[in-house]
């Protein structure tokens, strides 16, 4: 899955974003959304990025999130060289709580436009989730399927029992 035309992409800045950008792509898994994952640095690796966000759409990537810490310039730039729609996730960065990560990917400038999440893991699941309703627009079983994953998250919670 992870592999056959891919439809979403998942890139990071880093090999150390890998442990939050994975809910992402677990979620992607879960639904059986076929998606690709690659690190792509904005700074470290500029011309990849150019590359990677300039070729998506004649790939064939319907969305892109993109996860960045710190100095989180990788899902504006990426929105800046497509139309694609592009989540952003902030990395919890070790310096300043993911603060820095968050505001980086927030802040854009009008006409560029990144949604983005929460910091986190919590971000990298909804941006997960938020992919598969895109996708879902013009997927009927997508739609099917979102259904079934919400019911089943208010089951949960609701046959959650407190402590006596
Ligand atoms: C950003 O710098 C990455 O997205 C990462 O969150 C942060 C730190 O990268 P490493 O120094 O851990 O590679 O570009």
């Amino acid at each position: 899955m992870a592999n056959a035309s891919p439809s979403v992409g998942v890139i990071m800045g880093s090999r150390s974003d890998w442990d939050t950008m994975r809910g992402a792509a677990d979620i992607l898994a879960e639904f059986g959304v076929a998606h690709e994952c690659e690190i792509v640095s904005a700074h470290r690796t500029p011309q990849w990025m150019v590359e990677y966000a300039t070729s998506a759409e004649e790939r064939g990537l319907q969305v892109i999130i993109a996860g960045a810490g710190g100095a989180a310039h990788l899902p504006g730039m990426v929105a800046s060289m497509t139309v694609l729609p592009v989540l952003g996730v902030p990395v919890q960065s070790k310096a300043l709580s993911g603060l820095d990560s968050l505001l980086s990917i927030a802040q854009m400038p009008g006409g560029v436009p990144v949604g983005t999440l929460a910091i986190g893991t919590a971000g990298a699941k909804n941006a997960g989730i938020l992919a598969v309703r895109i996708l879902a627009n013009s997927q009927p079983d997508l739609r099917t399927k979102l259904h079934a994953y919400q019911e089943n998250q208010t089951q949960q919670v609701r046959d959650t029992a407190l402590p006596q």
